[in-house]
């Protein structure tokens, strides 16, 4: 049971934020209610509603839910609502299972009272949670270790608040570092030295691989609530800016902050509160997206979901900084670079569309229609046989897959244009991959509601994309127990040498999990990792792919 489509049980997730304190005020309009249940519904809200209609409630994806509406309307007919759905997408919460009776009657009264506004976030509050655990004089002075770095994967052990680093060669867990709550990314230093991961719930664990065993040297809390990190890359003719900044995005309070790359301390925050890039009116929860270093600037790409906006932030001088708005379409989500790396790709998902920046020429180049709902993690790029080079995204909503040109030089009338649409086993698609030593491109499907296909994933042969793909039964493979876990299959991403690719096996906190591995020549089953430490894997990260923007 539970919700029923892909795209809300993506983003009907948890957020931390209904654990902090904020100040409730009662409406006296609005049915009563005691200070237990409003406890009781602002987690609630935070648990399942907040992801689409915001944490003030004046709505992002999901309709706004603020008292001048909802009085209106009355608790009668707001509970049919929560309690039934809507074909505009609201998910069924009663019927499905996932809310009782009584939890629909305590929603429907409580989005009828003032949304309560979580505490902002700033210097102060940054420094106060900012620890640096080895101060970087102490640190090693070369690499202590024998691990092969560049093939290390660092996993997402979501729901345990943990990244497990894994020995790519040898498939032995190196160690198991405490992060945020559901960590959510991992990215690496440009040296390929530091890995850094970001919870859910705003902290930034900072990782050096060089220690005997490798493990945090420094963390700050930089929101309440967040998703994205990265660190400068560009070194050319105005500095080398390798290792020197790290940078994180936050969906509460909607504020990005630039922090000194070997010691994590805050140094600038920028809010990203201000008007929308179409209907020009203001929005007060603008919470940020992807964020990617450029190699051809000295500069942070900075997407801002709800305003439809990319931020080019030029890191040069941070006491006078310069940044230039372009505006592309709301609700900008997950992208990548081009393989050129001029190009970042970036999904605007709820308008079905991709953006594409130029970070050579500082300007949007295009925005693409592709299918419904994109997702493309970081998406995949490899060179059609018949197109040349192009990149590919999956789509939550239906399932195509789009392949966009992105050679103007040499294929100019295909540059910037969908190419060709793949069609894969369903929606639900997260996760897409390629890698420049490959032949294949694989996708999964891991929030498609038929198991069969959420616990596989396809693969497709670059050369002969008309045959169709060829099904991968990963979760089969991954020979776990049957203990009822929904062991979807969860972002396909390669090793260092490109010749074999990694999948989570992603089952609940009380069910065992898995990772397996793939050889990518025969499309046959290498390993499988499993270990009752792996708890809840999703997304995988392998460090000289990730340090050097190969997908
Ligand atoms: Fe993600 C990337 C936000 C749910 C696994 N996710 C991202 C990025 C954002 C984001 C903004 C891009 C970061 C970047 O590149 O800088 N994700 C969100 C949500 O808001 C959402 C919808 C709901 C939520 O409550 O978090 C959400 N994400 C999920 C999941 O349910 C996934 C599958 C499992 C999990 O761990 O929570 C998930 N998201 C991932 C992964 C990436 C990611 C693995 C990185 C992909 C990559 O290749 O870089």
């Amino acid at each position: 049971k539970g919700i029923t489509t892909p795209e809300l049980n993506y983003q009907a997730g948890s957020s931390p934020l209904g654990k902090e304190q904020m100040v409730q005020s009662t409406n006296p309009k609005a049915p009563p209610m005691t200070m237990a249940e409003f406890g009781d519904a602002r987690n609630i809200y935070f648990e399942r509603c907040a992801g689409c209609h915001g944490v003030l409630r004046k709505g992002a994806t999901g309709k706004p839910l603020t008292p001048d509406i909802t009085l209106g309307k009355g608790t009668d007919y707001l509970k049919v609502f929560i309690a039934y759905g809507s074909p505009a997408g609201m998910p069924n919460w009663q019927t499905s299972g996932e809310f009782t009776e009584k939890q629909v009657d305590l929603m429907a009264r409580y989005i009828q009272h003032e949304p309560p506004m979580p505490p902002e976030w700033g210097l102060p509050d940054m420094k106060g949670t900012w620890k640096v655990v080895v101060a970087p004089k102490d640190r090693p002075k070369r690499k202590m270790n024998n691990y092969n770095i560049d093939n290390i994967f660092s996993t997402t052990l979501r729901d345990t608040g943990e990244v497990a680093l894994i020995d790519g060669d040898s498939k032995k867990i190196i160690n198991i570092v405490k992060t945020g709550y559901a960590v959510h990314i991992s990215r690496m230093s440009a040296s390929g030295r530091y890995l850094f991961v970001i919870g859910r719930d705003g902290k930034v664990n900072m990782i050096d691989l060089w220690m005997p065993k490798p493990d945090n040297v420094a963390e700050i809390r930089i929101g309440l609530e967040a998703r994205s990190v990265d660190t400068s890359k560009y070194k050319g003719k105005e500095g080398d800016y390798t290792d020197k900044l790290a940078i994180a995005g936050a969906y509460w309070p909607p504020q990005f902050v630039i922090m000194d790359g070997d010691t994590l301390e805050p140094l600038k925050i920028v809010s990203t509160r201000g008007m929308t890039v179409d209907t020009q009116e203001y929005h007060a929860e603008p919470r940020v997206a992807s964020i990617v270093a450029s190699h051809y600037k000295p500069e942070f790409i900075v997407n801002v979901k709800e305003t439809g906006k990319t931020l080019l932030v030029d890191y040069t001088n941070l006491a006078s900084l310069k940044i230039t708005e372009l505006g592309s379409a709301r609700f900008l989500h997950d992208g990548g670079w081009d393989a050129s790396k001029r190009y970042f790709m970036v999904a605007a998902n709820n308008s079905n569309k991709i953006g594409i920046i130029d970070a050579k020429e500082s300007k949007v180049q295009s925005v693409v229609e592709v299918g419904k709902i994109p997702h493309p993690g970081r998406g995949a790029n490899f060179v059609h046989p018949k197109f040349g080079p192009v990149w590919a995204t999956g789509h939550l909503g239906d399932e195509t897959i789009s392949l966009i040109g992105t050679d103007p030089a040499k294929h100019k009338a295909q540059a910037f244009k969908v190419v060709q649409t793949l069609k894969g086993p369903g929606g639900g698609a997260l996760f897409i991959k390629s890698h420049p030593k490959s032949k294949h491109l694989y996708s999964d499907a891991p929030l498609n509601p038929d198991p069969k296909i959420s616990q596989s994933v396809v693969v497709y042969d670059i050369n002969n994309l008309d045959k169709g793909y060829t099904v991968l039964p990963i979760a089969e493979w991954a020979g776990l127990p049957n203990d009822g876990g929904a062991k979807r299959v969860v972002q396909p991403e390669y090793n260092k040498a490109g010749d074999e690719v990694w999948f989570a096996v992603w089952s609940a906190k009380d069910k065992a999990s898995a990772l397996v591995v793939v050889d990518d020549k025969t499309l046959k089953l290498k390993t499988v990792i499993k270990d009752p430490k792996l708890i809840t894997p999703t997304g995988h990260f392998n460090v000289y792919n990730t340090q050097k923007d190969v997908y």
